[in-house]
């Protein structure tokens, strides 16, 4: 979560010893950083109001939402933004919803297919206070003024009472798959659906980008499960990609007050929400499920204490400017205004953490996406409702 106060010492001390573990938890994480990289940061694109996801196209020129249900373009040299592109589906827009992220096929180039994940309003009067996520696919015209042959991938059922923790993030693998995170929808008397394969709350899910239901799908074949879901026990994951060589998703997730994790996804695997946390309710940090791990649930493979990070998107890091950091994770952070990066040795499908440090702290920015570009440089999207592109490049254009 992006706004939880953090609890006060004696709140700490009445709470018992996991909060204070989260209290301190993390500070000598930041104290272990090696050297700085040499770069500066610069403002690539601006006037983007609440912009929420991007992603570049083959040509260099990078797709952006802003969360009112616009779509816009950025030229390949980030001098001008698009007017809004046309076509888009209706969104719902109240509280953290609207035009969430966007993403191209992995055939972009020769198909112009992109997704859109979006909240939509339940069309029936009565319910009208309701929204779930959304999922279309639609072609992008060849002058990018407008989508057309917009098609409804996925849609989320039951529709549930506006709110936070929406999850909404969209990753696609090479094979043709495309992954959608879930959230809880933060309700506490709702939080055990991230449990119940009924429910799409607290998933995430795998459909094929024709909009199908893969039949190697691990509940694809379970009587009352939904056939979408992939993983589960989620509480608000709001990053995700597929790792290149191991075409397995990676997520990073909302925890409630400290508790936040980067998540290495396996098929049809319990990731723990709400049966255990590493953080605590908000306030009171009164403790949440049985602990942080129990057999049979999977443990993150990072997590974060106090102060939450908050942590918005992941990529892993594969370009050639920045070689200290090709093969880290780097994490944007909302509450936490920076980019972690988040060193790994061993396996990719076993990967360790060596060293994780924050980068980019002096913008004070809310980080909501961030990209690695064409040219191997970083492109970080900054939240607000006067958002802009930095850019992160090396000092010595050389590269
Ligand atoms: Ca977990």
């Amino acid at each position: 979560m992006n706004t939880a106060p953090r609890p006060s010492l004696s709140t700490c001390l009445r709470a018992g010893l996991l909060c204070a573990a989260l209290l301190f938890g993390h500070a000598a994480d930041a104290a272990r950083g090696p050297a700085p990289t040499a770069f500066q940061t610069s403002t690539y694109a601006a006037g983007l109001e609440l912009p929420w996801g991007m992603e570049f196209m083959p040509d260099g020129r990078l797709l952006v939402t802003e969360r009112a249900g616009r779509l816009r373009i950025v030229d390949a040299q980030g001098d001008k933004v698009s007017i809004p592109v046309r076509g888009l589906p209706a969104v719902d827009r109240r509280s953290h919803g609207g035009l969430l992220d966007v993403t191209i096929d992995p055939a972009f180039e020769a198909n112009r297919l992109i997704y859109l994940s979006y909240t939509e309003v339940d069309r029936r009067r009565s319910r009208a206070g309701r929204n779930g996520i959304a999922v279309a696919r639609a072609r992008l015209s060849d002058d990018g003024a407008r989508v057309e042959q917009l098609k409804v991938l996925f849609r989320q059922t039951p529709k549930i009472a506006i709110g936070e923790n929406l999850g909404g993030r969209l990753a696609v693998s090479g094979d043709g798959h495309l992954f959608l995170t879930l959230g809880d929808r933060y309700a506490p008397e709702d939080r055990m659906r991230a449990q119940s394969l009924g429910y799409y709350q607290g998933k995430t899910v795998r459909i094929r980008t024709d909009g199908g239901v893969p039949a190697d799908n691990p509940f694809a074949q379970r009587a009352g499960a939904r056939p979408e879901i992939w993983s589960l026990g989620h509480r608000n994951p709001q990053g995700a990609f597929v790792h290149p060589r191991t075409g397995q998703l990676w997520v990073a997730e909302h925890g409630p007050q400290g508790g936040d994790e980067i998540n290495v996804v396996r098929k049809g695997r319990n990731y723990g929400w709400p049966l255990v946390s590493f953080g605590c309710e908000y306030n009171t940090c009164a403790p949440i499920g049985g602990g942080t791990a129990k057999a049979g649930l999977a443990p993150p493979l990072v997590h974060w204490g106090l102060p939450a990070i908050a942590p918005s998107n992941l990529i892993l890091y594969t370009g050639d400017q920045f070689p200290e950091w090709k093969g880290s994770v780097l994490v944007g952070a909302l509450a936490g205004k920076a980019v972690w990066r988040i060193e790994l040795a061993g396996e990719d499908a076993a990967p360790r953490v060596v060293r994780r440090e924050p980068l980019f702290a002096e913008l004070g920015e809310r980080i909501r996406d961030i990209r690695q570009g064409p040219d191997g440089g970083l492109y970080l999207l900054v939240d607000g409702v006067q958002g802009r592109v930095v850019r992160v490049a090396r000092t010595d254009a050389s590269l």
